[in-house]
């Protein structure tokens, strides 16, 4: 709620300024800075999420060696993993922390968060304090259950990436309809961070306009899933690249091909 009241004050004091005095105008940037702390902390995060060369790992592997090798091989390209339930599942949450420190890159933990409030801001709690800078969370769930990953964000000084529509055929049938409110609630939350579809390029062009350009998206579906890079970089911020990494013969290679490709 403070969020929407922070974005509405935002946007109301950035139309006054086209029209009003250098007097009143530095009366609401003193205002601005006093009171949106929060949102400006919101903006300074998105910076930060610079992602190299625009590629993210989804690093999908089941055991802690075999992740280790992959990044090794392409940390000079990437410095972005995306780590989900396979690698937790298969090594434990320490795993975040290892790779991490290993390699100094950013985590975002693609925990895909779908459940009630007070259990979300535990998972997101225990996210956070394991190292994540990031964390992957559902919209369908509601505002509330969203509410409460963006405040263990806001606590830990991390980031919240909001997952509007997914990547695969399914999800056509019942987050297809809902993904633009999805998104709309996200953007009335004040959140700068979103998930969309590589797959479905009108899909995400149509989230892009809802969530506007000043977002962030992140896009997963490129290669094994058949996404294209370029066309989803024209909606994109980010594409999030798994297995035609992973499982190449060469994923350094697999990543310089990638790099090329997106080369305009
Ligand atoms: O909609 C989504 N689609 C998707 O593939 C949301 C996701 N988070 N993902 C994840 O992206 C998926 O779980 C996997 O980790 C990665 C895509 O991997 P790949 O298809 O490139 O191997």
């Amino acid at each position: 709620m403070l969020k929407v009241i922070n974005y509405l004050i935002v946007r109301f004091s950035f139309i006054y300024y086209l029209g009003i005095t250098g007097i009143f105008r530095i009366h609401i940037k003193i205002l601005e800075f006093i009171l949106f702390k929060n949102h400006l902390n919101n903006f300074k995060l998105t910076i930060n999420m610079e992602v190299k060369n625009r590629i993210i790992l989804a690093l999908d592997l089941q055991t802690i060696g075999e992740a280790m090798e992959v990044v090794r091989s392409v940390r000079e390209y990437v410095d972005t993993i995306k780590i989900g339930y396979p690698l937790v599942l298969a090594e434990g949450l320490g795993s975040i922390s290892e790779v991490k420190e290993e390699f100094d890159c950013k985590i975002i933990a693609d925990f895909k968060v779908a459940d009630i409030p007070e259990t979300n801001q535990k998972i997101a709690n225990l996210t956070f304090k394991a190292g994540a800078d990031a964390i992957i969370v559902h919209g369908f769930v509601g505002g509330d259950s969203l509410q409460a990953c963006v405040d263990s964000a806001d606590k830990y000084e991390k980031e919240v990436f909001l997952l509007t529509e997914m990547s695969h055929p399914g999800a056509k049938k019942f987050l297809q309809p809902a993904a633009e409110e999805i998104a709309q609630m996200g953007v009335d939350m004040g959140l700068k961070n979103y998930v969309a579809p590589s797959t479905k390029p009108k899909r995400l062009e149509k989230i892009r306009s809802v969530v506007g350009d000043s977002s962030f998206i992140i896009s997963p579906g490129v290669g094994a899933q058949g996404g294209d890079p370029s066309k989803t970089l024209k909606f994109a911020d980010a594409i999030i690249v798994g297995r035609s990494i992973y499982f190449s013969k060469d994923p350094k290679n697999a990543v310089e091909s990638i790099i090329n490709s997106i080369k305009f």
